[in-house]
């Protein structure tokens, strides 16, 4: 079993406590890696790291030279992209299609933040007041930290890393404990590419060792979050104690609504996809379909036909479709929202418990289950499970269903499934979400921002959005007149 270390300072470490823990491959329950058991110590090392690269070779390398880095480091990832996915279903079990997928995908955000390193401008402002020149500067914030979960571990750290470094700042990346393998694979190329050491520091561990004392470090400027919503609370509070920057992404309760006019089949894949597709876990899971009633049985007789065809099995075989859950507390999570579903009397229709299929082994399964007879004020409907479980709700017309859908703490996405330009339109601009799909699920691009309303989060992540949360801006005043205005009286 491989004993990692963390970076710090552009060296591979041993924690400063000399403990390691093991972690766990979903699929077998097996440990197979042991990860740094990081603490105060080698939190305290990494920010020292971070601010001395931010205030010495990081800042001074042009903003064209920041990018051409990060397009560096893009290549080097597309070429390790297999690799990567491996690691990274082996610590997670999310399926190999899908991790192949999203590996695909990091090198875009890299290039894309990469572009954009030399195009953050300031403004020339036209001051109403004669003898002043007035500019902007859009300035880098400093130290970030960057504190990601187990769902999609290098994608998620990606959307923080690439848009923090195109603006200026160093980093200091805390992998969930769950599914740190990957990162220092994807660390050591930041090292390839030629990142000046300390610009990008790994450091592993818990969320209260590690998580924490990085967050009130008061050489930190800014965090950025993915992660539950009760930690994103208390991470929250943290960050509010040092007046830090954050931005937070906290999962959802996302509705894919089917209206009557939809193109059944379609809609059917979309449900199925916005749930079972990573296994349910997934901050943008279509946790509650929603379901014009003239359709609902119709459409409930497809989707259980659909979701029973779910091949489930070891996440490393291509064929797979359902994988394991990540973690045993999720695992025994998913199982007991089942519980509840099934007390608060909502009918299950498929699944309903642990897979126990030879294909299964001894990994975390439970099977895809589908629940109907929801009614949206159960907890199956308004908590976030994170797992293969999926709550079908009828409505009646427009307005009941956009009640439903805006009915829950969480505004993260929404699907609608409509032939209707006129309806598409109406609930995209009413649906309180951050993202609205039409006739399309699970859809995201380094181009266009996603983050969440209400409780889903703060702030914006991909797209120009991205990189304002990594910024904070400079207004410059010059006298230009020449003579000394009254002392006593404000310019
Ligand atoms: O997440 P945590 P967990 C949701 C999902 C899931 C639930 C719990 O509903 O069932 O969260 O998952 C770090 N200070 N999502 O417990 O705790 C932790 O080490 C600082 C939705 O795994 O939020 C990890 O690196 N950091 C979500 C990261 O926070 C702390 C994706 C996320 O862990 C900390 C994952 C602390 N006190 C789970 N405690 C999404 N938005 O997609 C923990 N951490």
């Amino acid at each position: 079993m491989k004993k990692h270390q963390m970076l710090i300072a552009g060296k591979w470490v041993d924690p400063a406590g000399g403990e390691w823990f093991e972690s766990l491959n979903p699929f077998t329950g097996a440990a197979w890696a042991l990860v740094p058991r990081g603490g105060k110590e080698d939190v305290d090392l990494a920010v020292a790291a971070a601010k001395a690269a931010y205030e010495g070779p990081w800042r001074k390398l042009t903003a064209s030279a920041r990018g051409d880095l990060l397009r560096k480091f893009a290549e080097l990832v597309a070429a390790e992209a297999d690799k990567l996915a491996e690691i990274e279903t082996t610590d997670n079990g999310k399926l190999i299609a899908e991790m192949r997928g999203q590996l695909k995908y990091v090198p875009q955000w890299f290039h894309y933040f990469g572009g954009l390193a030399d195009k953050v401008e300031g403004r020339v402002i036209p001051i109403d007041k004669p003898g002043v020149f007035n500019f902007t500067r859009e300035e880098p914030l400093g130290v970030v930290v960057a504190i990601t979960p187990w769902n999609s571990p290098l994608l998620l750290a990606t959307w923080k890393l690439a848009p923090a470094l195109a603006a200026g700042n160093t980093v200091v990346w805390k992998p969930s404990e769950f599914s740190s393998v990957s990162a220092f694979a994807f660390a050591q190329l930041f090292e390839r590419a030629g990142f000046p050491p300390g610009v990008v520091n790994v450091i592993t561990g818990y969320g209260n060792e590690v998580g924490e004392p990085l967050i009130t470090h008061r050489d930190v400027a800014k965090v950025a979050f993915t992660g539950g919503d009760r930690t994103g609370e208390h991470v929250y509070q943290l960050a509010a104690k040092g007046i830090k920057r954050i931005t937070l992404e906290l999962g959802g309760k996302s509705a894919n609504i089917v209206f009557d006019d939809a193109d059944i089949d379609e809609a059917v894949k979309g449900v199925v996809s916005g749930i079972f597709a990573a296994t349910g876990q997934t901050c943008i899971a279509g946790s509650r379909a929603l379901i014009h009633r003239s359709i609902h049985d119709k459409f409930v007789e497809k989707l259980l036909a659909l979701a029973k065809t779910a091949r489930m099995g070891n996440p490393l075989d291509a064929n797979t479709q359902v994988g394991p859950i990540t973690t045993q507390p999720q695992y025994q999570k998913v199982l007991d929202y089942i519980r509840i579903a099934n007390e608060e009397g909502a009918v299950c229709r498929l699944g309903g418990g642990p897979a126990s299929r030879p294909e299964c082994g001894s990994g975390w399964f439970i099977e895809p289950t589908i629940f109907t007879g929801v009614k949206p004020q159960m907890r199956i409907a308004q908590e976030e499970v994170f797992g293969p479980v999926l709550s079908i709700i009828p409505f009646d017309d427009e307005e009941e269903a956009i009640r439903v859908a805006n009915g829950t703490v969480y505004g993260l996405a929404a699907g609608v499934w409509t032939t209707s330009i006129r309806r598409a339109l109406m609930m995209a601009e009413r649906l309180e979400a951050g993202t609205v799909w039409v006739n399309t699920y699970r859809a995201v691009s380094y181009m266009s921002p996603f983050g969440g309303y209400k409780r889903s989060g703060i702030g914006r992540e991909s797209g120009i959005d991205a990189i304002r949360e990594y910024l904070q801006t400079k207004s410059v005043w010059i006298d230009i007149a020449g003579s000394a205005p009254n002392p006593f009286v404000m310019r």
